[in-house]
């Protein structure tokens, strides 16, 4: 049993000085000590721009400024004064610099110009805006079809970039929209707009002051929301507990010293985080759950058996809910055996989290990539929401249902119209707008995406930021599926491996980032809008000078290439490229919920779009919430593992120095990794069980049932606290082993952390 009271061995806590230090460091490997430190200070507030780092949300009230030590490396990165100029490109082809690595790549800095890429001398030479756009407008126009063009977007875009492009790729005639969320949340959406109608969290920021007990399952927050330690730290102190569900024992969530607070900064004093710790194995999370509820309903039996009041929120479920029955049923019939296998939590453990549910008035449940990356995703999504309904945890105070989404505007991008698979009513609203038939046709996400460019049905590739080749698996298959496209076109800040993956005619456009000042051709400013986990949306707007004069927004670049594509008789894409309030005025007249959108969204701190599960309003089939009753799956990955013996589950996850495929370092200072990336976590027996020690060097070899070889090179083994069977490394090197064609159910997100592999020595080790 992991409850963690005892006083940890560790010598240091999470955030603190180290992260302080940390910060000056890549402030000032930036170069940007000025601009970044100025720019820093407007980050996540009123007048300045959205942090491009996480999804967190921003206090509604007070103005103190919200320091992260991750947040200062995404606005360092942004705002570093290394430029990736034609100079640069002429002295390199891109085949050479296919061989270079994203960190290499990235490491030039921001792009200047936008350039084409010339097959003679294969290098990317400079192009002007006009003769891109006209390029590109040519290949759209000339395929056989409109579904034969991908436009895929990174959940960094803005909602009017977002907009904006759903538009153009509609008007051109295509749904295809392979979006990052694919890879991420997916599993989030889908599970809770089944259960409770709407694909986002119900809870707000103000919740986390209110909640009795939190459930933190599948996160690392400490590297991946710094914020919500914050905010995890101020509801611990209040004495609410924080119950984790990890199979890493991840640092953030154990201590935390809080870079805001002085006091705790001066006297070298730190918080602990999760009051339990349970380390489940790696797809365990819906056999807890579920045995959490056995354990609910089996009290809930004697309580009643002994004529007390029920344990359930009775009202609450005869009210607002369906299924119940059947799920009660599923429940009983999983015996205890199953669950505990399955989980790798013993009945003790799950007991005692069960108390921890049982003795909270308010339980908020939070999750991310831990939960969303596996192949029984949405049930377990489903799970979770079962065992807050059963007390009513959600539509009141304190309470709720907490997606933390990944991308600073992920959840908005969806918001607006990023989606493979529109709702009529989308395509309904933006056929009256702008009166011209919309493609009703669902489109490809990622995995249909790749399929199609595999198979040559998609000859175009359109990035809207992001790393394609890099973030999704078999990146082998993904890179020679981009590079025999006729088209590729990828809008960004800096170049990255990605990038170099060229089709047969190739653009590389580069883009304002969220940072920069974004002024129109009469000199006004503009600004853009983004959503939050809470679905708070506000405005941002940029501090810093542009990294080059030859920049556009990527709403302008959008606008340039629709306008030559489709031309302007439905859409002024030239007026909106100039003022972004014609953009938010097609939005609101799109998109419910956005009304008054250019007031509401310049008050301080924006405005709440409407979350109807959060009033208890369900938009379900039954309109009531939805129970699941479905079975636990037959087997998970570790349970395979230990039948075929000599395999393992891999999980792929990310270090302390890397946003994505973006990495900013080599260090992972919170798991004691310095200098290396290329290492695996693994539980020490099961290093001695193979043969081999600590610091030994393998080879992760992926599957190979579909007779494709997978292999990953040369791998440091680390002995780990992290459950028998299962290991861990990070993304997006280990992408070489994640097969593209095994996803989730219903999600179509790749397996990221259900990899079956195993270990191969290598030869130096051996010798
Ligand atoms: N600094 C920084 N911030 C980021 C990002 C970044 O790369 N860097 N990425 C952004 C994005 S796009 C996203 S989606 C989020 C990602 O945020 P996270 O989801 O926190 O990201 P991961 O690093 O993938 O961490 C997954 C965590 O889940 C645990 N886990 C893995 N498998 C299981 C399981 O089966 N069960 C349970 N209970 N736990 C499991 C892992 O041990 C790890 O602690 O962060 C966002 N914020
Ligand atoms: N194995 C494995 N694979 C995974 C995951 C995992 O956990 N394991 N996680 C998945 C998840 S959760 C996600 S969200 C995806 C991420 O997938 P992506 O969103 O595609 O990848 P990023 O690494 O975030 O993209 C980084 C690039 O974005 C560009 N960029 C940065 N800022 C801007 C900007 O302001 N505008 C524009 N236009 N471009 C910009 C830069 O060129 C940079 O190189 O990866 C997924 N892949
Ligand atoms: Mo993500």
């Amino acid at each position: 049993m992991a409850e963690a009271t005892a006083p940890l061995k560790r010598s240091h806590a999470a955030g603190g000085w180290g992260a302080l230090r940390s910060c000056g460091k890549h402030l000032m490997a930036s170069g940007a000590v000025l601009t970044g430190a100025k720019a820093m200070l407007k980050a996540n507030q009123p007048d300045g721009f959205d942090c491009p780092g996480c999804a967190w949300g921003d206090p509604e009230h007070g103005s103190s400024f919200e320091f992260c030590e991750n947040g200062v490396k995404a606005v360092a990165w942004e705002a570093t004064e290394k430029r990736a100029t034609p100079a640069f490109f002429a002295k390199h082809t891109v085949s050479e610099l296919r061989g270079w690595s994203d960190y290499e790549l990235e490491g030039q800095g921001r792009l200047t110009e936008p350039m084409a890429y010339d097959r003679a001398t294969d290098r990317f030479v400079p192009v002007s805006w006009e003769q891109a756009f006209a390029g590109i407008a040519k290949e759209l126009n000339g395929l056989a079809h409109p579904d034969e063009a991908e436009f895929y977007t990174s959940g960094r875009a803005s909602n009017e970039a977002a907009f904006l492009y759903q538009l153009f790729a509609r008007v051109y005639g295509t749904n295809n929209f392979p979006d990052c969320s694919n890879m991420c949340h997916e599993a989030s959406g889908v599970g809770l707009i089944q259960a409770i109608g709407v694909g986002k969290g119900t809870v707000t920021l103000e919740d986390f002051h209110h909640a009795d007990a939190i459930i933190v399952i599948g996160q690392n927050p400490g590297t991946n929301h710094p914020r919500m330690l914050g905010d995890l730290r101020k509801a611990a102190q209040r004495g609410a507990r924080v119950a984790v569900l990890n199979p890493v024992r991840e640092r953030g969530l154990e201590r935390f010293s809080d870079p805001q607070d002085k006091i705790e900064m001066i006297r070298g004093g730190s918080t602990s985080i999760a009051s339990h710790y349970f380390q489940p194995k790696l797809g365990g999370d819906m056999a807890a759950i579920r045995g959490v509820a056995k354990v609910v309903f089996a009290r809930d039996a004697a309580e009643r058996a002994a004529g007390r009041a029920s344990l359930l929120d009775e009202a609450f479920i005869a009210a607002h809910t369906t299924g119940l029955d059947a799920w009660r049923a599923e429940v009983e019939a999983t015996s205890w055996g199953a669950i505990e296998d399955q989980s790798g939590l013993t009945y003790d453990e799950i007991e005692t989290l069960a108390d921890v549910y049982l003795g909270a008035e308010r339980v908020i449940a939070t999750w991310a990539m831990g939960v969303t990356q596996h192949k029984h995703s949405v049930a377990t999504v489903r799970e979770i929401a079962n065992l807050l309904f059963l007390r009513g945890h959600i539509g009141r105070e304190g309470a709720g249902l907490c997606p933390v989404r990944g991308h600073s505007n992920v959840q908005g991008d969806r918001t607006v119209g990023i989606n493979e698979n529109p709702p009529a009513w989308l395509l309904d609203n933006l056929e009256a707008v702008y009166g011209k038939a919309m493609p009703r046709k669902p489109g490809h996400n990622v995995r249909h995406a790749i399929e199609a460019m595999v198979e040559g049905r998609s000859k175009v590739f359109i990035g809207l930021g992001g790393n394609f080749a890099r973030a999704t698996p078999d990146t082998e298959v993904v890179e020679a599926a981009l590079r025999a496209c006729r088209l590729t076109v990828q809008i960004a800040t800096k170049p990255n491996l990605g990038h170099m993956s060229v089709g047969e005619v190739a653009y590389l456009l580069p883009c304002l980032g969220r940072t920069e000042i974004d002024r129109n051709a009469k000199k006004v400013s503009q600004i853009v809008t983004v959503e939050d986990s809470m679905s708070m949306v506000h405005g941002s707007g940029g501090i810093n000078k542009p990294a080059s004069p030859h920049l556009k927004s990527e709403v302008a670049i959008i606008c340039g290439m629709a306008a030559a594509t489709v031309g302007s008789a439905h859409v002024d894409w030239a007026a909106m490229a100039e003022d972004h309030d014609l953009v938010r005025d097609g939005i609101a007249r799109v998109i419910p919920g956005f009304e008054d959108y250019n007031v509401r969204v310049r008050r301080p701190r924006g405005f709440r779009l409407r979350n109807p599960a959060a009033e208890r309003q369900w938009d379900t089939p039954s309109r009531l919430a939805e129970f699941s009753a479905v079975p636990l799956p037959v087997e998970v990955e570790h349970q395979a593992a230990r039948r075929t013996g000599g395999q393992f589950v891999l999980q792929t996850f990310r270090s302390h120095d890397q946003y994505n495929t973006t990495i900013y370092g080599l260090d992972d200072r919170y798991r004691g990794v310095y200098g290396e990336r290329r290492v695996i976590f693994m539980h020490a027996d099961d290093i001695a069980a193979m043969g081999s020690a600590p610091n030994a060097r393998v080879d992760v070899v992926g599957s190979a049932d579909d007779g494709r070889t997978r292999r990953a090179e040369d791998f440091r083994l680390i002995a780990y606290d992290i459950p028998r069977g299962c290991i861990a490394g990070y993304y997006p090197e280990l992408n070489a082993v994640v097969p593209f064609n095994k996803v989730g159910d219903l999600s179509d997100t790749p397996l990221s952390k259900s990899v079956l592999v195993s270990l191969a020595p290598r030869a130096e080790a051996a010798a």
